[in-house]
């Protein structure tokens, strides 16, 4: 994230870790009610195209009679899996971000889009990030590996390999996809989130869909304004567990190597 984007949020009145109030209170009907067309849009489509861990969540949910209070659904979240949501005005430092995630906080951002960028918006608001990333903060495989990625996260930004780090997040838990009995479902939050995605990833001829693989991952570059001319599968959230477990440090060097190698060729 680039620390000097002019981002849209309220960012003057935020504590040390980025947190501010959500004022619930202060929602306007007319943002309630663009929150329940948001949320009924994706409703048609996530029952076949999103995985059952995330629909298996939203039905517990009842998140769409309008924005949701976050205190709430945080109680429910902490027993669930220890989880919590932060508010924040919108983007955060990476460091502040991964800080968060390490310790079992979603930071969940207060605004909501305007009606002209219903189906189309550059930076996550609270839609996106409420019911694109916390159901499946409900699922404890995908919930615990959330909060190892936050601690690898840091380490990334100790070793400098936050460029490859980034990238396993934007595959994964943003436009990842998983196995499913008939197919692949998305478990990605900008695919679960988005109105013309979700059915382009899961169903469309044109996309690559390569089974998922670390190296592989890390080593590709992604679009952050279109969609995504490949995806990658993986087989269940153990896996995100267990091939994200090693030491990234090696990784990030033979990474590294490999874009010295590219630019010299
Ligand atoms: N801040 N609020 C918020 N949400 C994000 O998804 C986010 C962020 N800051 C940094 C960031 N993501 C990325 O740099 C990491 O996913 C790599
Ligand atoms: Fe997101």
């Amino acid at each position: 994230m680039d620390a000097n984007a002019k981002l849209r949020g309220d960012y003057s009145n935020i504590g040390a870790d980025y947190a501010v109030e959500q004022h619930w209170d202060k929602y306007s009907q007319e943002e309630h009610a663009l929150y329940r067309r948001l949320y009924e849009r994706q409703s048609v489509l996530v029952p076949q195209l999103a995985c059952r861990e995330f629909n298996h969540a939203l039905a517990q949910l009842d998140a769409g009679a309008g924005i949701p209070r976050f205190d709430q659904v945080s109680r429910r979240l902490k027993r669930a899996t220890g989880w919590e949501i932060v508010p924040v005005p919108g983007l955060v430092p990476d460091e502040v971000f991964f800080q968060h995630l390490a310790h079992k906080r979603f930071p969940v951002t207060v605004w909501l889009r305007k009606p002209e960028e219903f189906d189309y918006i550059v930076e996550p608001d609270v839609f996106h990030d409420f019911f694109g990333h916390v159901p499946l903060l409900f699922d404890p495989v995908y919930a615990d590996h959330m909060c190892e990625y936050g601690k690898g996260g840091l380490k990334a930004l100790r070793l400098g390999g936050l460029k490859y780090l980034a990238r396993l997040y934007w595959y994964t838990i943003e436009f990842g996809l998983i196995k499913s009995d008939d197919g692949v479902h998305a478990y990605g939050a900008g695919l679960i989130s988005s109105g013309g995605e979700l059915g382009y990833s899961v169903r469309d001829p044109k996309p690559a869909r390569r089974p998922f693989d670390l190296m592989t991952v890390m080593a590709s570059d992604y679009h952050i304004d279109s969609y995504q001319d490949q995806y990658f599968v993986i087989e269940d959230f153990h896996q995100l567990m267990q091939d994200t477990a090693p030491d990234f440090t090696p990784l990030y060097a033979r990474l590294a190597q490999q874009d010295l190698a590219k630019k010299a060729a």
